[in-house]
């Protein structure tokens, strides 16, 4: 099997264009003498129809967009590579997961789901996690998202699922949010989206980072090994940073400030060469287990606890080159969960079924064409021969007369290839049963693992998960619809229910009988089956709370500090942060009242990376304030207060020393702070040796959510 050493042999099949030192030409290749004035009949006379260079500037411009992504349409991507560490032949024979060390080149791109292109990154949403790989045996997509549940379990739903969520249609609102009345109103009526409510009402849908993202793909898919035996797995990406979010009112600024904020971070990175990187991760369900769980593995509304099944490791992603162009590659990849190479297949599950049809058929509308594959980002590496022809854009200019199969004219070729030739061939599963449109008892049970996610939160984590419900209900205009969530809610927890309809002024419908109370609407009444709760063989998962979550790690790396300086600021203590920051890879930018230099206390200067109009407490990991002669200017400035009262409020680790301390502890929040806080850095000491450590300690602890008032308490 050929390695990948890096994805410069992958670059080679990408058509790339540089203008540096080219002369400026149309799109047949005439050079331009003047391209600043059209043609026109005397300098202040009509422009000329003939103008071919103009008409051509202006008609490509025209037609430079193309159809955004019905979902997903909000996304960043990258290169980088996928390294086996762990080779599992007996599994698989798919020829990218054969031994250790191989690289197979991989482009990455995340996403939001509900916003349009233009849209925040900070909305509450699932994020896409999706990665395709050029391996030699042709092209795998892994098209995952960072929640390991859906809202669904038939693809029927999904037309509708997306209508509700998408900005309502009269009025085009709300922009990627999910806090509105079309939303809640089919959700409420869907108990089998409770799992999955319960994970986007968590801080899993307001990750700090894409960076910072466990990747799952949902449903159960196959594994099949050179005997042509197999087992089911799960896939499960596990970010080498932690899994981490921010706070809801965080996000909200965010998308304010910087709307790019995921964009750049993931951007940003990557320049500074910390590359981001995930580990591979499978659960290996023997065929013969098939049945012998309390859930379906077809349902993709369920988990396999990890408790149950560990992930095993089988390799790493690394994230290590941008694009050159966004719409060349992040805009035009086109994903497909049907492209699969031998080795892996699909099971039965209805969802992963109807988004076999889907992701095709979506690329014709969007990319306008069956030659999608052709584009440079989606061509495969390994060699492609069919008697597939023409079509719009078609790149290949494939020689010879022969176009069908079989033919003798062609000598027969291209030829069907064996088994084991590397010929695809699906999973020998044996089917024998009645069409039905009709879902599976076994999918039934609605609640029973929306418990289990919600016992295997912190407190703290309930607590944010109870604010963000009141804050989307708070919303929704329609008091019925509220009182059917309220319902559905306490068939989960009937202390969450309870906690949300204090925030709104409601109370919890008693648990009755009747189709509406369980959130199937009247006139599905039959149609669907009885929700349940089936009691979990885990009664709490460490993996699923992400405060407690295994992947986290104390690193800092890649983390950005505020710091806040004025003209007069110690230069050492400056340094010294610094230092200590880059050590453990991560940034301390300057933030002063205006950009320029700062003049320090020993005459020097320092350059400020923004001004306070640039920055904003939001976009930073901690704040820091030096000691100095600039006390005064710092203790007067209200842009100060704001920055450290948002970091205070979000949870995030502030210092200060020397005569700075006081401009801390003369916070407001300080006169709240109801015990010990660690988060707080203080010292009065101007060159204490422990602080910059004590600091950084604080700051891998990431948020003090124990700050914040607890519903849970
Ligand atoms: Fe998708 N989904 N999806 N989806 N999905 C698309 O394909 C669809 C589902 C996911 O960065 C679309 O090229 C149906 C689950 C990601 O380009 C579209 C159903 C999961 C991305 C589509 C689902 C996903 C998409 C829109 C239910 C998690 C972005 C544009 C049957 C495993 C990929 C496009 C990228 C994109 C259809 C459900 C993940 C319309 C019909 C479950 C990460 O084809």
């Amino acid at each position: 099997m050929k390695n990948f050493q890096d994805e410069k042999q992958r670059d080679l099949s990408i058509n790339k264009s540089d203008g540096t030192n080219k002369f400026l030409t149309t799109d047949q290749g005439v050079r331009i003498n003047d391209d600043n004035n059209s043609l026109k009949a005397g300098e202040r006379g009509p422009s000329l129809l003939e103008d071919f260079i103009l008409r051509e500037k202006i008609t490509h411009f025209d037609h430079e967009r193309i159809p955004e992504r019905i979902v997903h349409a909000r996304g960043s991507g990258a290169h980088g590579f996928f390294e086996v560490t762990n080779p599992i032949p007996e599994l698989t024979k798919a020829g990218f997961l054969q031994e250790k060390g191989q690289k197979t080149p991989v482009f990455a791109r995340f996403s939001t789901v509900a916003g349009s292109r233009g849209s925040t990154d900070l909305a509450r949403d699932a994020r896409g996690f999706a990665v395709k790989f050029y391996t030699q045996e042709g092209i795998y997509d892994l098209v995952a998202n960072n929640i390991p549940v859906f809202f669904i379990q038939d693809a029927s739903k999904f037309p509708d699922l997306v209508h509700a969520v998408k900005p309502e249609p009269h009025n085009e609102m709300p922009q990627a949010a999910s806090a509105h009345d079309t939303f809640w109103d089919f959700i409420s009526l869907m108990p089998e989206s409770m799992h999955m409510i319960m994970w986007v009402m968590s801080d899993r849908a307001i990750p700090r980072s894409y960076r910072m993202m466990e990747g799952f793909g949902v449903h159960t898919f196959r594994f099949v090994n050179a005997e042509e035996q197999s087992v089911f797995v799960k896939f499960h990406w596990k970010p080498k940073l932690g899994t981490h979010g921010v706070a809801w009112d965080e996000a909200q600024k965010i998308s304010g400030k910087n709307p790019d904020f995921h964009r750049e971070d993931l951007w940003e990175a990557i320049e500074m060469g910390n590359f981001p990187e995930w580990e591979l991760g499978v659960q290996i369900i023997p065929d013969k287990d098939e049945h012998k769980y309390d859930f379906d593995l077809l349902d993709p509304t369920k988990i396999v606890p990890e408790e149950i099944v560990p992930v095993t490791i089988v390799g790493r992603i690394v994230l290590n080159k941008n694009p050159d162009n966004f719409f060349a590659e992040t805009e035009q990849i086109a994903f497909h969960p049907g492209h699969i190479v031998p080795g892996i297949d699909f099971t039965n599950d209805p969802l992963l079924q109807g988004r076999l049809f889907s992701y095709t058929d979506t690329q014709l509308s969007r990319l306008g064409s069956p030659n999608f594959h052709e584009i440079p980002i989606n061509r495969s590496v390994a060699p492609i021969h069919n008697n597939q022809r023409d079509g719009h854009m078609r790149q290949e200019i494939n020689t010879g007369r022969v176009s069908y199969h079989p033919n003798s004219l062609g000598g027969g070729c291209p030829y069907q290839a064996k088994i084991a030739e590397g010929g695809f061939s699906s999973f020998n599963e044996r089917i024998d049963a009645h069409k039905v449109r009709e879902r599976s008892e076994s999918f039934n049970d609605h609640f029973g693992q929306a418990k289990l996610f919600f016992n295997s939160q912190t407190d703290e984590e309930k607590s944010h998960i109870v604010k963000a419900l009141r804050f989307e209900l708070g919303k929704v205009e329609t008091t019925a619809i509220r009182v059917r969530m309220l319902g559905l809610l306490s068939q989960v927890d009937r202390q969450l229910a309870e906690k949300v309809a204090l925030g709104l002024g409601a109370t919890v419908p008693p648990i009755l009988e009747t189709p509406i109370n369980k959130g199937v609407s009247p006139e599905n009444e039959g149609g669907n089956q009885e929700p349940q709760t089936v009691e979990q063989a885990v009664e709490s998962s460490d993996a699923l709370s992400m405060v407690k979550n295994p992947t986290n790690s104390p690193t800092i790396a890649s983390r950005k500090t505020a710091i806040i300086c004025a003209d007069g600021v110690s230069e050492a203590a400056v340094m010294n942060i610094k230092k200590a920051l880059k050590k453990e890879d991560a940034k301390g930018c300057i933030i002063a009242p205006h950009l320029g230099s700062i003049v320090t206390d020993s005459g020097g200067a320092i350059a400020a990376d923004f001004s306070f109009l640039t920055a904003s407490s939001v976009l930073f990991d901690a704040v820091y304030i030096p000691h100095g002669t600039m006390l005064n200017e710092l203790a007067e400035n209200p842009e100060v207060m704001e920055f450290l009262n948002d970091a205070y409020k979000h949870c995030k680790v502030i210092g200060a020393d020397g005569d700075a301390s006081s401009i801390v502890s003369g916070a407001p929040f300080v006169a709240e702070m109801t015990n010990y806080d660690s988060g707080i850095v203080l010292t009065s000491d101007i060159a204490s040796p422990g602080f910059a450590q004590e600091f950084i300690t604080a700051m891998s602890q990431h948020r003090f959510w124990q700050r914040e008032p607890n519903l849970y308490n």
